[in-house]
């Protein structure tokens, strides 16, 4: 090689190393905390990284959305699908330690930022690989002896029938991908099982009605030695997404007590640092079943940042970043209720009539900075506390729905 070209050779090499330590240094120089990605950049992304700040940990999204809703108070938005590999070996490149606030985020790549990157995911991707199909979910779940409804796999009419002789009425789930209500629909007349199996278009199951007394969750966290669980919430749910949770559940205090204690037997099941939502059915007979399980923080445990010592997002952070978890405790009773858009057809989104809600005292606003109301979209909740007060959850759950009814996210000069 003639003298010319090595030095060309060199020039080039040095700026790859200069540049490498560039970015390296971008990278550690943001002392004292840790940077965590995390795969999704929606509200609980939002909540997260909100979360993360004053405990000094920087927050790098990936969201296909963007300018999503935790780009603002990220310090980087990484845009791509969730199973792009470009952006994961991208989001590989930032973050110390990895994590995902939503089930779509794919495995077989985040099992490549460990394998490939030496980045460490949490909860394992083996414990979202388990969890993102419903099926799975429960024939693990069933197998370690934590009770559950009677499930069956319905991949034909004719089996969905079955499972409707069987059980009189079923919700017919979405092995995989559904959320916020998508991918759960109740079937009762075996004439509608053609029509429901279609609405599912992909592997599907059934599960058994159940007549349930209340539906509560407990938000679970699996700390680097520890576990711990926030006090049980009380979910009220209308056409399959929730609506409000009330804390504490508005239930016996034994009922609280095996709802946790079941919580941590699921927990013992899955491998992982992380919060966990763990939805639970307690029967009008006093049987608690464990309905599903989210690998990440939960809607139904919004109502931490407001009500509880440690929000589930801040234990979500000090669990995969391996530091000590934080205190559980109630402050008072909470009561936390969903901002859905009312709009029947999709448009821009512009938040309106906020003075009702903004003058209530003892409310707390989280709008979630979406551009586009959907219909039964989650835009935001509310977080109303006692504070000291002597007020009644119910009379709580009642001026959190006064609020709710107030608020509106209906842009009326959308041109959609
Ligand atoms: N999410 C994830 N699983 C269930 C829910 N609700 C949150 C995540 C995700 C966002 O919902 O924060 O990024 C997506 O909301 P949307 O309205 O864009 O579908």
């Amino acid at each position: 090689m003639a003298q010319k070209e090595k030095d060309i050779c060199e020039t080039l090499f040095m700026a790859i190393f200069i540049h490498q330590i560039l970015e390296h240094t971008d990278v550690s120089s943001r002392i004292p905390g840790p940077t965590v990605g995390i795969v999704g950049g929606g509200q609980l992304g939002r909540m997260l990284a909100e979360a993360a700040a004053p405990l000094g940990v920087d927050v790098i999204v990936l969201d296909p959305t963007p300018d999503c809703p935790a780009a603002p108070v990220s310090r980087k938005q990484i845009v791509g699908e969730f199973d792009e590999k470009r952006a994961f070996d991208q989001l590989s490149s930032f973050a110390d330690i990895v994590t995902f606030e939503i089930e779509l985020a794919d495995t077989a790549l985040l099992t490549h930022v460990e394998q490939t990157h030496d980045v460490t995911v949490h909860p394992a991707p083996a414990t979202l690989a388990l969890i993102e199909d419903k099926l799975e979910q429960k024939r693990s779940l069933e197998a370690a002896g934590i009770a559950v409804p009677s499930f069956r796999e319905v991949d034909t009419v004719a089996e969905l029938q079955q499972a409707l002789a069987e059980f009189g009425s079923v919700m017919l789930k979405a092995r995989t991908g559904g959320y916020d209500g998508r991918g759960n629909v109740p079937v009762t007349d075996p004439d509608d099982a053609s029509t429901a199996l279609e609405s599912i278009a992909g592997p599907a199951m059934a599960e058994e009605f159940i007549e349930f007394e209340r539906e509560l969750s407990v938000i679970a966290i699996q700390g680097a030695d520890s576990v711990r669980t926030l006090p049980v919430g009380e979910n009220i749910h209308q056409a399959e997404i929730l609506r409000e949770t009330v804390v504490p559940a508005r239930t016996d205090e034994t009922i609280q007590e095996r709802a946790k204690e079941i919580a941590r037997e699921v927990l013992a099941e899955l491998d992982g640092r992380g919060v966990f939502g763990i939805e639970l059915f307690e029967t009008t007979s006093g049987e608690i079943l464990v309905n599903e399980i989210a690998p990440r923080p939960h809607n139904s445990g919004h109502w931490s940042i407001e009500g509880a010592v440690t929000s589930q997002f801040e234990q979500h952070i000090r669990a995969i970043v391996g530091w000590p978890l934080g205190e559980t405790s109630l402050l008072c009773p909470t009561v936390m209720c969903n901002l859905l858009a009312t709009v029947e057809e999709t448009c821009s989104a512009r938040l309106q009539d906020v003075e009702t809600l903004l003058e209530q005292p003892y409310c707390a606003p989280h709008w979630y900075g979406k551009d586009e109301a959907r219909p039964l979209r989650k835009m935001g909740h509310v977080t109303l506390t006692a504070s000291g007060r002597d007020i009644s959850r119910n009379e709580l759950l009642a001026q959190a729905r006064d609020v709710r009814e107030a608020v509106s996210f209906e842009d009326p000069t959308s041109a959609w």
